[in-house]
């Protein structure tokens, strides 16, 4: 078990809640790095920042614990939906209902939200670089009747591109599926076999672990295309036909790939998937500042539902066996 992981389950495993209390705005702050060698084809030496996580760890205090992390292909708006995320998270972390009202300020569209969250970025440079994680938990109430909970929120260096090799592409994946009681794989149109076969490894392993516990071993994965324009129907309800389908073996499949979907289906307790509209012709281009103002209507509902989803659907990580 890394660090990393030792360091979430042993706050795991402390006992249940008491009152909330706040905490500063905190920022994103990187956990991991990879630091290419001398030599520039070898894999990067990973390095993790202890100190930044033993913090971290110690500011969650008795709550339970949920892990939002994102992952998946480079360059395609990770950084800036979690950043959204947050935004959701430090509304919430003022009421105590559940209902953050107007989190998205309508009323001031120009809001900057560039250098408010997880950096982001247009072009084709790589942006994110390791994991990162927001420096501190958001202790949020799902509603009135709700027991309060920390979420803690990762971001993750971007996959499956010719800068990141196999090697730190299962670990970056691997972290981020051991440690995550929210899974959110994010990717554009329709997934390919690639990525059902890398994600299908960590299931065989997965296996393995939940050996010594009962129940599935990954809690929820969420499968988050952006720039769908295969149909008409978005958001949650034209996700669900969307993992339907995307899930169901079908005659003429190879047999690694039904045997993968149903790997997946195995080994989640829950998977689900939701469909972004195209974003705009402003939110692309190099001067987006990350405002609800610059967004399409129709891309910008889509933020904040995604995100009142997500959360409203968020469980405390299990703990380890
Ligand atoms: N086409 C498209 N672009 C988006 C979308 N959401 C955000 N963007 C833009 O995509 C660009 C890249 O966003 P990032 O959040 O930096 O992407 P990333 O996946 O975190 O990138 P890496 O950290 O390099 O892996 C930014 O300019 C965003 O404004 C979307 O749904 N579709
Ligand atoms: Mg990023």
């Amino acid at each position: 078990m890394s660090e990393l992981e030792l360091g979430i389950t042993s706050a795991l495993a402390k006992p249940q809640p008491a009152k909330r209390k706040s905490l500063p705005a905190g920022s994103a702050i990187q956990i991991l790095q990879l630091h290419s060698g001398p030599k520039t084809r070898a894999s990067r030496n990973l390095k993790l920042n202890n100190q930044v996580l033993r913090d971290l760890v110690s500011k969650v205090g008795d709550y339970p614990i949920a892990v939002i992390v994102i992952a998946g292909p480079g360059r395609k708006g990770k950084s800036f939906m979690l950043t959204y995320i947050v935004r959701y998270l430090q509304a919430l972390e003022r009421t105590d209902d559940g209902n953050a009202g107007d989190w998205m300020d309508n009323d001031n569209p120009d809001v900057v939200m560039k250098g408010k969250g997880f950096t982001f970025r247009n072009g084709m440079a790589r942006t994110t670089d390791g994991i990162w994680m927001w420096s501190r938990p958001f202790i949020i109430k799902k509603s009135k009747a709700e027991s309060p909970l920390a979420v803690l929120v990762m971001d993750t260096e971007g996959c499956f591109d010719p800068y990141t090799n196999e090697q730190e592409q299962s670990s970056i994946i691997g972290l981020s599926l051991l440690l995550s009681s929210c899974f959110i794989y994010n990717d554009t149109g329709l997934i390919n076999e690639n990525t059902i076969n890398t994600l299908a490894q960590f299931m065989q392993y997965g296996q393995i672990a939940s050996q010594s516990f009962e129940g599935k071993t990954f809690q929820r994965l969420m499968f988050l295309i952006r720039d769908w324009n295969t149909t008409n129907e978005h958001g949650a309800a034209g996700g669900q036909g969307f993992i339907r389908r995307f899930l169901a073996s079908k005659h003429g499949m190879s047999e690694q790939a039904a045997r993968n979907r149903q790997l997946i289906q195995d080994n989640f307790e829950d998977y689900d998937a939701y469909l972004m509209p195209l974003p705009g012709k402003k939110v692309v281009s190099e001067e987006f500042t990350g405002s609800i103002g610059e967004m399409k209507p129709e891309f910008r509902n889509h933020v904040e539902r995604f995100a009142v989803n997500l959360v409203a659907d968020v469980a405390p990580k299990r703990r380890y066996a």
